[in-house]
């Protein structure tokens, strides 16, 4: 089984971050995808997006939260996701909550990496940042209480907004902001998915 990420990419970062957590790295290849180039995810995934988890059958595994799903039930199940139940879906939807973050913040990043200066869309980056802002608010009201899907999807989040610089969401979040340093300092799985520059 091979993954396909990036530590750059927040989702791919997330990837690699609950293969850690689920003490998977000695049974999966990690393929840094910035250092090979290989067409291999155009080739078996139209979409063309990392991560990407190639099965031992060399099935695509995608998007980010299937393959965190898959490695949970490898890992034995019911590991970083609720295996069944209330509990499971509650977890997933905070996961997709904190995807959501991310996945507004990558819209503002195209912006900038897409668009020539003039024909970016200031009311639309308005409007992906008051879902940044929405969802941070509701992650502070609800810190994580453990290091789970949800958890891991809201490292990924929360730095590459900070690293972005699109929203200094720190003095917002005060509970949020001693959360991530916790984590960052005493989960190993969030010290090894560091990006280095
Ligand atoms: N919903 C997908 C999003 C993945 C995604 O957007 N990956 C980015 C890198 S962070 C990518 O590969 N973008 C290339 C593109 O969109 O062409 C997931 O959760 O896996």
């Amino acid at each position: 089984m091979k993954l396909r990420y990036s530590m750059g990419s927040p989702f791919g970062r997330k990837a690699a971050m609950a293969v850690h957590a689920l003490g998977l790295t000695g049974s999966i290849e990690m393929i840094d995808h910035d250092a090979d180039k290989s067409n291999e995810v155009r080739q078996i995934n139209p979409l063309h997006k990392i991560p990407m988890l190639i099965a031992d059958d060399g099935s695509p595994i995608f998007d980010s939260p299937v393959i965190l799903e898959y490695l949970d039930e490898i890992a034995g199940g019911g590991k970083i996701i609720p295996a069944r139940g209330l509990e499971r879906y509650k977890t997933l939807s905070r996961l997709a909550l904190a995807d959501g973050i991310t996945e507004a913040s990558i819209l503002i990043h195209y912006e900038d990496r897409w668009r020539e200066p003039a024909q970016k869309a200031q009311p639309w980056i308005e409007h992906q940042l008051g879902k940044i802002k929405r969802a941070i608010a509701e992650f502070e009201k609800d810190v994580p209480k453990e290091f789970d899907a949800a958890a891991m999807g809201l490292v990924c989040a929360l730095t590459f907004v900070t690293r972005e610089g699109q929203w200094d969401w720190r003095p917002h979040a005060p509970k949020l902001a001693a959360w991530l340093d916790d984590v960052s300092k005493n989960e190993p799985a969030v010290a090894a998915t560091v990006k280095k520059t």
